[in-house]
């Protein structure tokens, strides 16, 4: 699912459609970009063709549209309104005054809990627009019962697994903000009703400062269900850690509050963290359908990741990967990231590591930072097969950010780069300039929290953890994507012998990153941007790179904005692009279908 841009995602696409895992690049809020990055990624879809859309995504667009401009609205609010701004307060005092509260569990069997009145008094009805408050069809959710039978996803080897018997019970921590009550609800109720009784010690909801606090209230009447509530919002980190806080079991499990818990889901997470404090175990994550709640088993194969984008992504396992697996189909899957919603960790070494990061709002970023501080301070993530999840992916969030979810996003990942990533982030800020332009606050306490843990750098992280990231090379002159205006050279999904063209800039790597090494090669992975004649005109084509091939020998030309062919007065240009494709045309320092820069450049 790497490649938004041109025909080699839409291959992606076609091929995972069978399972809906695209719908798991439209994550919402566990996982992947807010909205302003995906509606660049997902700019091929041209508003014109709404018109001819199915009639939910007509509304879905024109709720998007509102759901703009409400956020626009906000934003200038923030502006004139600056105690909107949040700032860190000592969380432990807060906690410690709402333990004196709220610590009383309540006394009704989730069994015996009235669902249908909890659910009634908000229910979406006939006349109202049922995916507004959500953005996934509430209607679908309401009439679906909290206790239904799903199907077994998993593996059938793992029916037959046998755990330690002496596995620690978990508490279960679940933030929301504003989530439709069935929803909320059958998260719950299928903790307790898929989960060994001893193994749950308790549910632990921290409301985010919903609108309607009784959508948490009346849940605390339920046996072993605990509820605080933030006073003004928080976000999922700092609400997460306020949860933890309080918990009294050893071992914490964190869910999204519009989950799914599976047959069987929680011993094979917890016996992994019996084995080795320092692991931190994720389900597969499952795709419950936001139109129809149609729970759907997810692929197998998968493995989370990004690009230098920083942006989370699932990655495909190599035929390699998968053949190696064919034999152990259960064993764990070392993963370099975590989608960030759904995890199991040993609640002492969640504290030893630093919890999370406190300075970060709202969403974005934390799974990032997570990732890379578990690996790189000696621990290690992984997917466990057997362990299943459902999770309602959704195209948009549902709720609103203070200070605008684009801002969010890319402060939480520039204090992720800042402190993790040592010289490495300079590829971020290639792939993302705007980054560099962004306020990050103070980081010194999670820098000496990674000298205090001696964690190791992050070049240890992408040789043993992530090799599969393309790392430029030392020796490269240039990186990234090769940009005219905002149009950036694309392979448009083509392999050897294929012609390249340009597309709107995405800069999320893929099929828009090339290398200029110190050869002159326009390198993208394993090939080079050839010329296909001497004579101007033609087509450049992608092949092989071969050492000493005058024909794919460039340079940079008229102080570095143009690329010309060392040996021949031929210059890349893009005027037929749509037409044929990139050509090599003689050199016009005039024409500005000539004129290309790199994103990362060493002159
Ligand atoms: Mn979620």
């Amino acid at each position: 699912m790497k490649y938004c841009d041109s025909k080699g995602y839409h291959a992606w696409i076609v091929q995972l459609r069978s399972n809906d895992l695209n719908e798991i690049q439209e994550e919402g809020d566990g996982a992947n970009p807010p909205r302003e990055e995906r509606h660049v990624l997902h700019q091929r879809n041209p508003l014109d063709s709404l018109s001819q859309a199915p009639k939910h995504q007509r509304e879905a667009h024109h709720q998007k549209e509102a759901h703009r401009q409400r956020e626009a609205h906000h934003q200038k609010e923030a502006v004139h309104q600056p105690q909107h701004v949040e700032k860190v307060h000592n969380v432990n005092q807060v906690v410690r005054q709402q333990q004196d509260v709220d610590d009383e569990p309540g006394d009704i069997e989730w069994k015996e809990f009235d669902e249908k009145s909890y659910v009634d008094k908000k229910r979406c009805t006939a006349g109202q627009d049922c995916y507004v408050r959500n953005k996934f069809n509430q209607l679908a959710s309401d009439n679906t019962k909290s206790n239904r039978h799903v199907p077994d996803t998993r593996h059938n080897l793992c029916k037959v697994e046998r755990f330690r018997s002496n596995l620690d019970p978990t508490s279960v921590v679940i933030t929301f903000h504003n989530e439709a009550r069935s929803t909320l609800l059958r998260t719950i109720v299928s903790v307790f009703n898929k989960s060994p009784d001893h193994l749950i010690r308790e549910i632990i909801l921290v409301d985010d400062f919903s609108d309607d606090p009784s959508d948490g209230e009346e849940l605390a009447k339920i046996k072993r269900v605990k509820v605080i509530r933030n006073e003004k919002r928080e976000g999922l980190m700092r609400s997460r850690v306020k949860g933890a806080d309080i918990a009294k079991a050893k071992i914490l499990t964190f869910l999204d509050s519009h989950c799914e818990c599976n047959e069987g889901w929680l011993e094979p997470l917890l016996d992994r963290v019996k084995g080795d404090r320092r692991r931190v175990v994720s389900p597969i994550i499952d795709v419950i359908n936001m139109d129809n709640f149609e729970y759907i088993g997810a692929s197998a194969d998968l493995k989370g990741g990004f690009d230098w984008n920083l942006v989370f992504k699932w990655d495909y396992m190599t035929p390699e990967e998968r053949n190696k697996r064919t034999d152990h189909p259960i064993d764990p899957i070392r993963t370099p990231m975590i989608a960030g919603g759904l995890f199991t960790i040993s609640k002492d070494w969640f504290e030893e590591i630093g919890k999370y990061d406190m300075k970060m709002d709202v969403w974005g970023g934390e799974n990032l930072e997570i990732s890379f501080r578990v690996w790189q301070c000696h621990g290690a993530l992984e997917i466990i097969p057997c362990s299943r999840v459902g999770h309602v992916f959704r195209k948009q969030h549902p709720y609103t950010f203070p200070g605008g979810s684009g801002n969010v996003f890319a402060r939480n990942t520039r204090r992720a780069a800042e402190v993790w990533m040592d010289s490495y982030k300079e590829f971020y800020f290639a792939a993302v300039p705007s980054a560099k332009l962004v306020d990050f606050g103070d980081i010194s306490e999670r820098v000496s929290l990674r000298q205090k843990l001696q964690c190791k750098p992050f070049r240890w992280y992408l040789e043993n953890v992530y090799p599969e990231l393309k790392v430029p090379g030392r020796e490269d002159v240039a990186f990234g994507s090769i940009q005219q205006a905002n149009m950036c050279m694309d392979t448009m999904g083509n392999f050897a012998g294929g012609t390249l063209g340009v597309f709107p800039c995405h800069f999320a790597g893929g099929n828009q990153e090339f290398s200029f090494t110190k050869e002159g090669f326009i390198r993208h992975l394993d090939l080079c941007v050839s010329i296909t004649s001497v004579q101007p005109g033609n087509v450049v084509k992608l092949f092989q790179c071969q050492d000493g091939n005058t024909m794919q020998i460039w340079e940079r030309y008229n102080e570095g904005t143009m690329l010309k062919c060392r040996d021949f007065n031929l210059c890349l240009d893009s005027q037929e692009a749509q037409m044929k494709g990139l050509v090599a045309n003689e050199c016009d320092t005039s024409l500005s279908t000539q004129q290309w820069g790199f994103t990362l450049s060493k002159s």
